[in-house]
């Protein structure tokens, strides 16, 4: 095996607001892994697979931009990382192609998120979000990316990623893309709807109450916290009390994940607690975290000139790493003038 750059490849869809669902199964992570010193981070906006459903063209705009302004409160810093918008990196699109031609059927077929949200009109989904995995792939192999931190709900995504990268390099008898490792830790890989906690939280969820928002101020967070649904007993002192308890495990597990503990450490200290209490002390404890960022946000959407700026440099950044991938791909392929 080849040895690869170790290098973080991530993304997030504009297609809404940021929710603490990205904000705890994703962005805190990316934040860590640029910190840590230890791979080349590539944060991007993936605009192109946002409009895999319909997207208004002046919101989806204005959500790339809060979405940059979210990266950055967060603490992505982009003298540090390199943060761009999908669209402006041709090769994202290019590659997708020649794995379109690499996929299977089949394998699409079986992904669950296209099931989920073609739902029964699939006939009348878009082609592209049948094709969502094949683009999602390119992504990451166009940096060559060892690492991808994720939520829980794109692990299936990235085993797919590691079947084309496979199935590219046996088909052209080559050693060229890595089998990256999907990177899913922590106490809130999945966060719940807070409307009901078999669904996950979701920014395209029609109900705004199942989520909180990054943008959110205070005393909606409250608000949404106190109303979120909940069963009547008192919080267990073990986790195994939460099992058949997906509401009460779930709020635990974002208090958890906020005060960056275990769900066993939530317990000892809450065990007991009826919700009446726990809710006001987690509604505090997400405000003083989430307060911040969307302030912050705020103050960047402020200049959009400069989030422009942004965005153009990590592009050029992102085409150094990936035009030449490309290139190569094609070579491989047997594209003439590659
Ligand atoms: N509820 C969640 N819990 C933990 N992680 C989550 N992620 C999303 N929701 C949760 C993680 O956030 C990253 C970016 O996700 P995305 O925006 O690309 O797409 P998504 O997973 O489809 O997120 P949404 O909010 O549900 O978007 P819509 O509603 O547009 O489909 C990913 O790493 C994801 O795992």
């Amino acid at each position: 095996m080849a040895a690869f750059t170790p290098r973080v490849f991530s993304g997030i869809q504009p297609s809404g607001g940021l929710t603490l669902g990205n904000y705890l199964g994703a962005m805190k992570r990316f934040v860590t892994m640029q910190d840590e010193g230890k791979f080349e981070t590539v944060y991007c906006m993936v605009d192109l697979h946002a409009i895999t459903v319909w997207q208004d063209p002046a919101a989806l705009t204005r959500a790339t931009r809060e979405l940059c302004a979210g990266f950055i409160a967060a603490g992505i810093d982009p003298s540090k990382s390199i943060l761009f918008n999908q669209s402006q990196v041709a090769e994202h699109a290019q590659l997708a192609w020649i794995f379109n031609c690499v996929a299977r059927m089949g394998w699409m077929q079986r992904m669950t998120q296209w099931k989920d949200k073609a739902g029964k009109n699939s006939q009348n989904a878009s082609l592209g979000l049948f094709a969502y995995p094949a683009l999602m792939a390119a992504d990451i192999l166009v940096y060559h990316a060892t690492h991808v931190p994720v939520g829980e709900d794109q692990k299936q995504h990235l085993e797919l990623t590691r079947d084309i990268a496979i199935k590219f390099n046996n088909d052209f008898g080559v050693d060229f893309f890595p089998e990256t490792e999907p990177v899913i830790e922590g106490a809130a890989t999945r966060v719940m709807s807070l409307r009901d906690g078999s669904k996950k939280m979701s920014k395209s969820d029609p109900s705004d109450m199942s989520r909180i928002n990054l943008t959110d101020d205070a005393d909606t967070i409250a608000q949404k916290i106190r109303k979120a649904r909940t069963d009547p007993e008192a919080l267990p002192s073990e986790v195994d009390g939460l099992d058949e308890r997906p509401e009460a495990r779930n709020l635990v597990n974002i208090y958890a994940a906020l005060s960056e503990t275990t769900p066993e450490a939530v317990l000892a200290d809450h065990g007991g607690s009826q919700f009446s209490a726990f809710k006001p002390a987690l509604a505090d404890l997400a405000v003083d975290k989430l307060a911040p960022i969307s302030t912050e946000m705020s103050r960047l959407m402020e200049d959009p000139a400069e989030i422009d700026r942004i965005l153009a440099q990590g592009a050029a950044q992102a085409r150094e790493i990936a035009a030449p991938v490309l290139k190569k791909t094609y070579e491989i392929v047997g594209m003439v003038g590659a």
